[in-house]
Formats: C-alpha cells, sequence, structure tokens
C-alpha cells in the first residue's frame, strides 16, 4: 500500500475545540465577540500563543515581513525545496467580529499538522500552515495573502493606512520587524504545491440546503472606495433649515438610495458603508464635510464597474440636491476568482467518501485564497453557519460541523501532500 492509500487520521476535536475556545479570548469583548486587529496586542497575543504551540508540536515557525505567519511540518526524504502544500486562513477579526472567521481555517490548518506529525504519516512534499495577516484590511484588505501573491513596492505600503490614521509601516516597526522585508514576500507561482482554506460559509445557503460542507466554486469580485460630500459649516441654532448646505444630508440621502442602485445593476450587487465620517463633530455644528467608506461586490467583474459608476451618479445626483460638492475615490476592485476545478472535485469526493452531504456554492466573501489561486490550485471548504450570521459577535457554527470541516481539510491536505 503506498502513503497515498493509507487513511488519514483524524483530527483530535476536544483539542481543536480547546484551541478555538482558547483563541477567542485574545480580544474578546464583552458581547461575546473578538476584536482582533491586526497588529494589536490581541494579535500579538495570539502570535505569542502559537509560537508555544508549535514548539510542543515541533513545527518550525517563520513570518515574513508583513507578518505572515508559516508553520512547517517537513517531510523527510522529500527533494530539497520541494514546493509545499499550504493550508491556512486568517486570525485578525473585524471590530466586535466572531470567533470563528478565519480562526477556523488558521486553527484547523494548525491541528492537521499535529496529526500528520503525531501519527508519523509518511509525505511526498513539506505541510505548512499559513496564517496570512491583516485579511480584514484594516491596512489593506487582504494585506498578507496580496503581499504573498504579488508584493508590495516600498511607496505603496509607505501609503497604507490604518482606521486610525496610523501607517502600516510604523505598525510593523513596532511589532519589531524589518520595514524592507515587507516588500520581499512575494512568492513564486510553482513554489506552492496547492492551497486549501476551510472557512464559516458567512451566509445560510448550506442550513438552508441541509447541506454540510460546502464546495466553494469561485470567489466574489469587490471594490473599494470613498465618497466626500462638501457642503458648509454652519451654526445649528441660526442657519434656517432651507439654507443649509448639510453635508451629512447628502450623505443619509445617498444611503437611502444604495438598495436601489444595487438592485438597477444586478441581483447579486451589494453595496455597504460601514464607516461614516463627520466633520467637525459637533453636536451645534451643521457639518461642512461627510465621507462614507464604500464597499461593494458582485459575482461578475464588469457589474463591479457598473455598480461603481451608478453610485457615482446618485452621489451626484444628490450633491446638485443639497447643493454639496462631492468627490470619489476608488481604492480598489479586486476582480471575482474562479477556484480550480480539480480542488474543487478533491473537496467534494473526499467529502463524499467521509459521508457528508456536500454542495456546490461561489462565496460572498473575500478570502485569502483569492490571492493564493494566483499562486497555485487553491480549494475552499465551507461549513455552515448558524443564522448565516457572521461579521458580528453572534456568528456560529456547530463544533459537529467544525469538527466535519477539519477532517476535511486533514484528508485533503494528506492527499495533497503524498500524490
Ligand atoms: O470582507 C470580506 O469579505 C472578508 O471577510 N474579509
Ligand atoms: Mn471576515
Ligand atoms: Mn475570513
Amino acid at each position: 500500500m503506498s502513503s497515498s492509500e493509507l487513511p488519514a487520521p483524524t483530527v483530535l476535536m476536544a483539542r481543536l475545540r480547546r484551541d478555538l475556545e482558547h483563541v477567542a479570548g485574545y480580544g474578546a469583548t464583552a458581547s461575546g465577540g473578538v476584536s482582533r486587529t491586526s497588529f494589536s496586542g490581541a494579535d500579538r497575543q495570539v502570535r505569542a500563543w502559537l509560537a508555544d504551540e508549535c514548539e510542543q508540536a515541533g513545527l518550525a515557525l517563520r513570518t515574513d515581513g508583513i507578518g505572515n505567519v508559516f508553520m512547517r511540518l517537513e517531510a523527510p526524504g522529500a527533494p530539497a525545496g520541494a514546493p509545499p502544500v499550504w493550508a491556512g486562513s486568517h486570525l485578525d477579526s473585524v471590530p466586535e467580529g466572531g470567533r470563528f472567521d478565519g480562526a477556523l481555517g488558521s486553527l484547523a490548518a494548525l491541528e492537521v499538522l499535529r496529526r500528520l506529525a503525531e501519527e508519523h504519516v509518511p509525505l511526498r512534499r513539506p505541510v505548512e500552515a499559513v496564517v496570512f495577516a491583516d485579511e480584514e484590511g484594516n491596512y489593506h484588505h487582504l494585506l498578507g495573502s496580496t503581499a504573498v501573491a504579488r508584493g508590495f513596492a516600498p511607496n505603496e505600503l509607505g501609503e497604507l493606512r490604518g482606521r486610525d490614521g496610523d501607517q502600516l509601516v510604523d505598525a510593523l516597526q513596532a511589532m519589531g520587524w524589518d520595514v524592507g522585508a515587507a516588500t520581499r514576500t512575494a512568492v513564486r507561482p510553482g513554489d506552492v504545491h496547492a492551497y486549501v482554506e476551510l472557512h464559516i460559509e458567512q451566509g445560510s445557503v448550506l442550513e438552508s440546503a441541509g447541506a454540510r460542507i460546502g464546495v466553494v466554486t469561485a470567489i466574489v469580485g469587490m471594490g473599494g472606495g470613498h465618497l466626500e460630500f462638501r457642503g458648509r459649516q454652519d451654526h445649528a441654532g441660526t442657519t434656517p433649515m432651507p439654507l443649509r448646505r448639510d453635508a451629512l444630508r447628502g450623505a443619509a440621502d445617498l444611503l437611502v438610495r444604495l438598495p436601489e442602485v444595487a438592485r438597477s445593476v444586478s441581483e447579486n450587487a451589494v453595496v455597504t458603508c460601514g464607516i461614516l465620517h463627520v466633520e467637525p463633530g459637533g453636536a451645534n455644528v451643521v457639518p461642512g464635510l461627510a465621507r462614507l467608506q464604500l464597499d461593494f461586490r458582485d459575482p461578475d467583474r464588469e457589474r463591479i464597474l457598473e455598480l461603481e459608476e451608478a453610485i457615482v451618479v446618485a452621489a451626484r445626483d444628490v450633491a446638485d440636491r443639497h447643493n454639496l460638492k462631492v468627490s470619489y475615490t476608488r481604492e480598489s476592485i479586486t476582480d471575482p476568482v474562479p477556484l480550480n476545478p480539480r480542488m474543487q472535485d478533491l473537496v467534494a469526493t473526499v467529502a463524499a467518501s467521509q459521508g457528508m452531504q456536500t454542495l456546490r456554492l461561489p462565496s460572498g466573501a473575500g478570502h485569502d485564497a483569492q490571492n493564493v489561486a494566483r499562486l497555485a490550485p487553491t480549494g475552499m471548504i465551507f461549513v455552515p453557519s448558524v443564522e448565516g450570521r457572521s461579521h458580528s459577535p453572534a456568528e456560529l457554527s456547530t463544533w459537529e460541523d467544525i469538527e466535519a470541516g477539519a477532517n476535511v481539510l486533514l484528508a485533503m491536505v494528506h492527499a495533497l501532500a503524498t500524490d
């Protein structure tokens, strides 16, 4: 029997559950959620914990210049430089996020390495559990995997700032890392054998269908940018309502129109303003400036551009109506990414062989997998999210579904590392 025909071990669910519950304590909030922004105190704590776990498990740990963590299980006897199999996700969270988004795929990947090591599974190539930095984009959406897939030029890195206005390069320096190394993170296509990411669905498709494992077919494309309405700052008590040029009133009018704007482009289009900045920010001052941070998505790239155009047209109309000026700045457009058909089939086959009901579905959320797909055959495994809740402390998946997903991940990594 060749190594590839040996049955894969299964995860130790008690240990994976312990890890997920433990890591949820780093950045835990009073609401039961997690705020673990990249390079924050909570992020430092989770990084230190990971290093301890790797030491105990006999795994080598390396952190690249942008903060991506690579935990490595060697394959004794494999040719030097054999491209590793990667499995992973991210450990940063949105503000007041949930306990499973990213943490599941990261900690399940660590558990996969431990089980392969403990069972002395013969491997033809190394396996690395990868935790990508700043997936949620405090500084740049999918920062770490973008750094791996294409790298950042020094001037581009120098311009990146977080929600609080702090500079990425300062944050990297404060972590004790060499900022120069942050421009030397790119990995060449072919240097990774394959990548698998386990993630919660973050929607309700699997739950509605009664399927336990989602086979991800594609990842949505998305755009980011901001709109700035400028009016006239005035006294709240003395400026009659009809004479005001209230920038926030314009922003509010636009927000009310966004559902219709999205519908006019496609039934799948979505637009969100999650950050609204008002200046000068006094209770008794008519706002002179309102800045809306926008996230807009559609599965079709052309539609993303149409959606952006429709938002800008609506914003201009609003500005005219309220006697304001408006400007739009695009920050990013990322293409929708289809996932490798053979990797999709491998998820489906492995899950079916474990008795799991599967469903093929696209992802409405962004993932590091969309960047790694440029380097290597990439697959994603979804497990159901209770009531589809995510990016919220209400995020939940059952331990049974988590165990099922982690075992599919383990069997896939086993197959990929021994084929
Ligand atoms: O924004 C996203 O879709 C992902 O959660 N970062
Ligand atoms: Mn997320
Ligand atoms: Mn995620």
